[in-house]
């Protein structure tokens, strides 16, 4: 049996390994500090039949600076674009409009993703193709309007960052 001092010390020395495990997680994922503003990653849109004149579009957002809020969207290619969460209502999964737009923390990445939280465009005015461009204007409450270019693509193919780096310009 160990005395119940030995057994603190033990208790700190694990607290303090802890603190630093979630340090280091922290600050090799999303908080880099030679960062600001808005950094947006894997923006696309789902490639819709002809026919069908509403798609999603989704994105990755981490926000360096201090909270902001995705308010709203615009786009060229349709008359709408809203902002919408999915909820599941006795079963079903619908989706919702979401007057107050997305809360962005302060150094933290939210994600878009089918299933979830989307943009929705309405009234489609050109018919898209895989691999086209589609630009997208987001606001925010705070951060300058940042004009993000979507990729259009089907469900599931990976999507590469690497043209969608859009910093705060
Ligand atoms: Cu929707």
């Amino acid at each position: 049996m160990k005395s119940l001092k030995q057994r603190v010390v033990i208790m700190k020395k694990l607290y303090l390994i802890f603190v630093l495990i979630l340090t280091t997680i922290h600050c090799g994922d999303e908080s880099h500090s030679d960062k600001k503003g808005i950094e947006i990653q894997g923006a696309w849109v789902r490639l819709v039949p002809k026919s069908s004149n509403v798609t999603g579009a989704y994105i990755q957002i981490t926000n360096h600076g201090e909270l902001d809020r995705l308010q709203a969207a615009r786009s060229d290619i349709a008359e709408t674009v809203e902002i919408h969460e999915m909820k599941e209502t006795e079963g079903m999964m619908q989706m919702r409009k979401l007057e107050q737009g997305i809360e962005l923390p302060s150094h933290k990445r939210i994600r878009l993703l089918p299933g979830g939280n989307h943009l929705m465009l309405i009234g489609l005015k050109k018919e898209l193709k895989p691999g086209m461009k589609v630009p997208i204007v987001l606001e925010f409450a705070k951060s300058a309007p940042l004009s993000v270019e979507f990729t259009v693509g089907e469900m599931g193919e990976p999507i590469s960052d690497s043209h969608n780096h859009d910093h705060n310009h």
